[in-house]
Order: C-alpha cells, then structure tokens, then sequence
C-alpha cells in the first residue's frame, strides 16, 4: 500500500475462485473399458466448422444484443411420466390411491426436485446440507401428455384442453403449477399434434361430415379421402377403420365410397391437416389457454418431422415443418414472451439441427443413448471427442437462432434406461457430470438419478416393451415406515410387485398396459435392494442421488452454463482424447431488465474420460483488458476496466457438497492468468475464471 498510484483496490467479485473437482471411488471390481475400445457404431461426424453447414441466419429473429433472451431461469429439466411416478390419490384427484402416479402425487414431492425460493437461507441450507439439499433443484418439470387419451403413453390425445381423470383435476394442475412457480420450477406440457386419437370429437365430426355428405368444419381438420381402394397407391399410412378404446369403421360418403384416413404411426392415431387455417386458429387458443390461463412455461413438442411428410411416413418435409415450426413457435411467443420450447426430431444430426431454424429448441440426440457423445466420453474415454461436440452442438445451434439451446438428455420414456447400459456407478456419475455441466438445459429423465433399470423391447429385448422403461419412480425402496419419520417424502413407494404397485395399471381398453408384473426381477428393479430409492440414497453421500444433487448444486451457482457463450481459447490438454474442456462465458448484462452481477464470468468446465489414469490440462487467459465503456462487470456499481484472469484454483478432491466452499485456492498458477490444471481419473473440475478490478 505504499505504492504511489492512488489506490489499487482489489474487489474480487468472488474471491473465492475455485476450481472443484470431484471424483469418485475407482472400482476395481469391474474391468475397465479400454480406450481403444472401437465404438460400437459408425463414427460420429466430426464437428463442422462455421460456415460449412451454411448456418445462415435463422429464420430472422434477431435481438438487440444479438444473444438469446433468458429469463435466468434457464436450468435442468426432469422429464416425469405422471403415471409411473407417485401415488397419492384416486381418480379425479379424491379418495385413496389407486395405484396410478397423479398430479397431486407430484406435487407432494416437489421437495425431491426443488425447494422454495423465498427462503432467504437458501444457499446456506444448501451448503449446510439441510432441507433443501434433499432437493435436486431443477428448474424445470417436462410432463408428458397429461390429456384425456386412451393409451397408456397418452400421446393419443381426445381433448386438448382437460386433464385426464385418472391423475386428477384441473384445480390439482392449477396447484401443481402455483407451487413448482413458488420454487423457481418450469412447467412445459407434451403436445402431440401431429395427430389426434380416434375418439376427439374433431375426428368424430370429421368422419360423420364425410358420411354425411355435407363438408363442414371439420371435414378438412384431418387428411380423409373417398375412394374405392386405398390410397396413394395402397399405402400402409392410410386406413379405413380406427383403433383405440372404442374402434369404429370410417364408414362411407353417401355415394358408398369408403372413407379413409392417414395415420403414419397406425389405425390409432389419425393426422391432423396441418394446411388448415382453422386448425391453426384451435391450436392458437390451445396455447392461450395453457400458456396465459394455466400459466404454463412452455411445451415440449413431439414428432415434428411428421407433420408434413415427404412421401413415406417418416420421410418428414423438413422445409414445410421449419415453417410449420415457426408458425407454431411465433405464435406461442406472441402470446408469451418467455415460452420454451422443445421439439423430438428423431432424424440425423443435420436434420435436427435444421429444426431449431423455427426458433425452437430439438433434443440433442447426438448425445443421448448408448452410442452417443455422453457414453462415448464415459465408456470409451472420448473426452475431447465429447467436448467437440459440446461446441459444435451449440455454435451449430444458435447460429440457427437465439431461441435456441442446447436440449441434451441421456435417455427418455423411448430409450433403455442408462443405468442397464452403464453398469457400474462411477459410469452412472461421470455421465451425469457430463449431462448436466453441459451449456443449455439437459433433460434428466425421471428415476435416472437413482439408477433406476428398464430394457425397451427394441434391441432384441424380448418381452419387454415401453412400460419397462417408464416404470415406478421409487422413493423409498427398504423400510417404508420410515416415511413416516420423513413426511417430505410422502408414502412409501414400493418396488413393482404382484400386489398392486403401480403396475395394476389397467386404464382403458385397448392399452396393453394392464396388469401386474409377474417377474420384476425380469426388469431389473433388485439393483434397489443394494442401491434403494430416494430416501435410502439421501442417507448416503456415495450414491448416485447424492452425485446429481452436488453437480446441481455447483452448476446452479453458475447459472450462465444454461445460456452463456461457449468457446475453447487458450485451454489445452493431454492425452489422446480423454480430456475435454470448454470455457461458458455469461455474456448478458442484464436479466430481466437488472444489472447482471455475473456479466462476462466464466467458467472452464473440464472432464478426464480417462478412468484409469490422472491427466493435465492447460488453461492460459491473456491477461486480456477488457476495454471500458461497454458497460461490463457490474454496472450496478459503476466499475471500470476489469482484467479477467484465473485467480487460482482449488484442487479439492469433493466428495461432500460441505467441500464445495471454496475456502483457499491450493493450486494457483505462478503467473496470473494462465494455469496448469491436473484431473485425476475419471473426474470432472470446473475452473472459475473470475474478475480483479482495479481502479485508479
Ligand atoms: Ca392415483
Ligand atoms: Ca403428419
């Protein structure tokens, strides 16, 4: 403080700079994959360099400060299949329970996914490991369709504005949602609209002014023809008789043609004509109505290539869908500004791509499954092919449009659980490490945070089949009294069994998913009397539960890893591919209108794939000023230039979120601003690259 310049006043906004890594216990018991391992599946595309994909620019929306608008409550979303996740009631929201999951099941275990947001000790709960560190703090809930329909998937839809009976009323919705606001949680709803179910009054309408004779309305909602045999040549997409809880004949015009109608995915699902204005008009007030009156926060979209096709089912017109999607997408925002949305193109990477143009975000299935980049990365050691892909995903993607984000997920109701492929916990751990810290919002898919098992019949699992996969959410899995010593948890959920958990699911005609389950151990569920459900893995801080919770916890304290900007400058690492690392810069300076007191901090998020072997990584900054004058740092309290720098870093081997506290930096570089990072094994850091400031 002798010096002689009037003062240098060192303001770290966060002194605390840190760097966490966290590890996990080497499991010796099981071989470990070899990094030569071939991938079990043609290679992946490299990543495409700007420009060569044409990115072009959107499809017009452009903002002031050119990046996405956020509300800062951008974050993690967990995907629930209401059935299948808590029994609290019986049909209509009333009685006892029925052995269906309901709205009011949901709403009774927030806690598992979120805590209240006006409790001013918050954080320090979190750090101290109360309340709401049971919580995996999401930001948001993607419901699949909760709407009157005849399947047990539900994505056959006979009323796009009620709720289903059997998970509850419309007032228990309305409640569902009050208090996933109260906790800083999204709501999005699944629309299947590319076709209805058999039993909506639109088709039935449709069908009866056909036979009728006298087009109305409703005649051009679906795509219906009359003709003596069946049409465009004979094509499997068209049928003259329906499926479903009650199946019917199309019937005939009065001149005795018979009446036929498209459904690509089958007899029970008839296609909507998406070139009919007045059914843009049904879907507009269907959005109002969730959007403003229901104050959902957006919708999760499904088959959206199908909505024109090509020719052949499946062949999806992507150019007419982009514009479809647009529509969809200007409409939903011109009713609220804040709506996300998320699309399921299953398709090849340039086609998903595609289907963010409408301002949109399209799960990210290129990481998603047993051969994409997560699993690559956790049981092949493809780390920097991972971390590529990460770049490459989100470069690709918003040069598509500022709605866009990342949307990456591991798994969904139509893939086989991870945790049957990823056999070992520390596989379960990495991945998730992976998924989550991952720019955007990932989706976990319920009951993956604790591991829970399911084949889908597809590769060759006989006798399995979609209810495999979408099976109990289990809360408890030993000692169900203790429930009532944890009230936060609700009853207990047991394992599937002969005598009425969950799979007595008997629902309506035609669902293929009554029954009780002769054999759970066919399903893999024993994996709990080792592991168990909610309640047992909060008591251990080794689980898998435990693991979602701590990487939540640290991404939260980063929020900008949900919208900032991504590159990879300066950071270099070693190895052949195991490590990959990229940097998250959160580029707004305002959020909602208010200064943005993390405006340019970033974080370098890193991960050694390697799971035998420690390794280094590189990070330089440049030291670089940021100039004055552009309104950077925080605003809110007038600083001038700021110099961003690597303050150091903390090498603590986490295990506990109590060791997320940053206390000292342990492995600070010799010069400012450049570093020498070291991961062990099969580890995930992330290096906060924080501001000094330093005025006159
Ligand atoms: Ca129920
Ligand atoms: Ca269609």
């Amino acid at each position: 403080m002798k010096r002689n310049i009037s003062r240098i006043l060192i303001m770290a906004l966060c002194l605390v700079v840190c760097a966490v890594i966290f590890t996990f216990i080497s499991c010796d018991d099981f071989l470990p994959q070899k990094l030569s391992d071939k991938p079990p599946q043609t290679e992946l595309k490299p990543p495409i360099l700007a420009g060569e994909t044409g990115g072009g620019s959107g499809s017009g929306e452009t903002s002031d400060d050119g990046v996405s608008p956020i509300t800062g409550n951008e974050g993690t979303w967990y995907q629930i299949f209401v059935w299948s996740y808590y029994d609290e009631v019986g049909k209509n929201g009333t009685g006892s329970r029925d052995g269906m999951g309901d709205l009011k099941g949901i709403t009774k275990n927030l806690n598992h996914l979120g805590c209240k947001l006006n409790d001013p000790d918050h954080l320090a709960k979190i750090n101290a490991r109360e309340d709401c560190n049971k919580s995996m703090h999401v930001r948001g809930i993607w419901l699949t369709p909760i709407m009157p329909a005849p399947s047990y998937h539900r994505y056959d839809t006979t009323d796009y504005m009620t709720i289903e009976p059997e998970i509850g009323t419309m007032a228990d919705f309305d409640a569902l949602v009050a208090e996933c606001h109260s906790r800083g949680i999204n709501i999005i709803l699944d629309l299947a609209i590319n076709h209805t179910g058999p039993g909506h009054k639109w088709f039935q309408s449709a069908l009866a002014e056909w036979r009728s004779g006298n087009l109305g309305k409703y005649a051009a909602y679906y795509n219906i023809k009359a003709a003596d045999s069946r049409p465009n040549g004979g094509s499997g997409n068209w049928h003259s008789s329906y499926a479903g809880a009650n199946p019917g004949n199309a019937g005939k015009t009065p001149d005795g043609k018979q009446l036929w109608f498209e459904g690509g995915f089958g007899p029970w699902m008839p296609e909507l004509n998406w070139n009919n204005g007045a059914l843009m008009k049904e879907f507009e007030e269907i959005m109002r109505f969730w959007l403003i009156d229901k104050k959902v926060d957006g919708f999760r979209l499904d088959a959206t290539k199908h909505i024109f096709e090509n020719g052949s089912f499946g062949s999806g017109d992507t150019n007419k869908n982009v514009d479809y999607w647009k529509w969809f997408a200007d409409t939903a925002r011109s009713i609220k500004p804040t709506v996300f949305m998320v699309g399921e193109t299953i398709d090849g990477e340039g086609t998903i791509l595609e289907y963010h143009r409408p301002g949109m975000s399209s799960f990210a299935f290129p990481f998603s499954e047993r051969e994409g980049r997560i699993a690559q990365a956790t049981l092949h050691g493809r780390g920097k092919f991972f971390a590529d892909g990460v770049v490459w995903w989100d470069r690709e993607i918003k040069s598509r449009s500022i709605y866009a984000t990342t949307t990456p997920l591991l798994t969904n109701h139509d893939h086989d659980r991870s945790s049957q492929w990823f056999t070992a916990d520390d596989h379960r751990k990495f991945a998730a490490s992976l998924l989550l810290l991952m720019p955007g919002q990932p989706f976990i898919y319920y009951g993956d945070e604790i591991g829970l098992k399911g084949w889908k019949q597809s590769n060759g699992n006989a006798g399995h089949d979609d209810k495999w996969v979408r099976g109990p959410m289990i809360f408890w899995w030993f000692n169900h009294a203790d429930n009532n010593n944890n009230p936060a948890l609700g009853r207990p959920m047991g394992p599937p069994n002969e005598n009425g958990h969950r799979w007595t699911v008997s629902t309506s005609a035609g669902s293929g998913w009554g029954g009780t389950v002769a054999n759970p151990s066919k399903h893999g569920y024993p994996i709990w009397e080792e592991r168990g459900g909610v309640g047992e893995q909060l008591k251990n801080d080794d689980s898998l539960l435990r693991h979602y919770i701590k990487i939540q916890n640290m991404k939260n304290r980063y929020p900008w890893i949900a919208w900032g900007k991504i590159d990879t400058a300066g950071i270099d690492v070693d190895g052949n591919g195991q490590v990959g690392a990229y940097r998250v810069t959160d580029n707004r300076p305002t959020i909602d209108g208010k200064p943005n007191p993390n405006f340019n901090r970033s974080v370098v998020i890193a991960h050694n794939a390697d799971r035998r072997t420690d390794r280094e990584g590189y990070i330089k900054i440049n030291n670089q000023s940021i100039s004055s004058g552009n309104s950077i740092g925080r605003p809110d309290l007038g600083e001038k230039p700021l110099t961003k720098k690597v303050v150091g870093f903390e090498a603590t081997l986490a295990k506990t979120e109590n060791e997320f506290n940053f206390k000292e930096p342990v492995r600070a570089s010799s010069s400012l601003g450049e570093g020498v990072f070291w991961l062990k094994a099969y580890t995930t850091a992330i290096f906060v690259e924080d501001y000094v400031t330093v005025t006159e």
